[in-house]
């Protein structure tokens, strides 16, 4: 490279930065919950590139929560357990075999894999599930699930406290039940339910599609509340989009300032919807 075209690269990288001061701003001391999808879960490079993100954005004010999923991973285990698993509505079919392996794997190595990554790039990350310090009591979703749980009572004050020593929470989606059971939670109701009882000023769902499409096929940048509600109603939004925005609503009628559905395996994907004016994915609110 030319030395004239060096010093113009650091010129833009300096210009970017300054150009992220408002935003910077805008977030400090902010609760961002990031919930990370099994889909979104990539390769190595993927996972590094998240993890710097998420450093980078407590380095600069933000308090990052994680919620992590595992869908494809908790899939894999139960295949080579030979043990067969369904989904109804968004949600596994759990029954006592398979809520011991979805417990193995996502507070196993899903969780240390996210947590290992946060630490090699100088973050603290502390590796939890729901049942941790009560973070997440359960009660059963429908009897026909097995034990699936729907959050009813949270710890909020738990996960300020690590706030305040600058430590990253990475909770893996399993609830404890108030008679000693162990409840599987879907990701997304899990991190929903965290953002609320934080009131979070972002909840970014990490996902392996862009955001939420029109009937056109393009992708909204904003939605409100009632978008959302007519484009469920008339069948533009559907399938497995269905659990994030049903997410989505809860979270913001719960307290949350905004939610954003976006694309986890794009580069920088968090930075870019925080800390730039273009943005990134579907941003929903109120
Ligand atoms: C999910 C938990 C993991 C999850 C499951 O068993 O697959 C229920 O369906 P993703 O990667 O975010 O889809 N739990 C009740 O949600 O993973």
């Amino acid at each position: 490279m030319k030395k004239q075209d060096m010093n113009r690269d650091w010129i833009a990288t300096a210009q970017t930065l300054s150009s992220a001061l408002p935003y910077l701003q805008r977030y400090d001391d902010a609760t961002v919950v990031i919930k990370l999808g099994g889909h979104a879960m990539g390769s190595d490079e993927g996972m590094e590139s998240f993890a710097r993100d998420v450093v980078l954005m407590q380095q600069v004010g933000v308090n990052p929560v994680i919620v992590h999923g595992g869908g494809p991973m908790i899939n894999a285990m139960l295949e080579r357990l030979d043990i067969k698993s369904e989904f109804v509505n968004g949600k596994r079919v759990t029954d006592a075999a398979t809520v011991e392996v979805v417990e193995m794997v996502l507070s196993g190595r899903v969780n240390k894999r996210i947590v290992q990554a946060i630490n090699a790039q100088g973050g603290k990350a502390v590796g939890l599930s729901g049942k941790d310090a009560n973070l997440m009591v359960c009660e059963q979703t429908d009897p026909d699930l097995g034990f699936v749980g729907t959050p009813v009572e949270m710890n909020p004050d738990f996960l300020r406290g690590l706030a305040k020593d600058n430590i990253i929470p990475v909770i893996a989606p399993l609830g404890t039940g108030r008679n000693g059971e162990t409840f599987n939670v879907n990701g997304d109701t899990a991190a929903g339910a965290i953002a609320a009882s934080l009131e979070a000023d972002r909840l970014l769902l990490l996902t392996d599609v862009a955001g939420v499409k029109d009937s056109s096929g393009e992708v909204v940048t904003e939605l409100t509340a009632a978008q959302i509600r007519a484009l469920t109603a008339d069948g533009t939004i559907a399938g497995g989009m269905i659990p994030k925005t049903e997410t989505a609503l809860n979270a913001i009628e719960g307290g949350v300032r905004a939610v954003v559905i976006l694309d986890g395996r794009a580069p920088n994907a968090c930075l870019l919807e925080l800390y730039t004016e273009h943005g990134a994915g579907s941003l929903i609110r109120d």
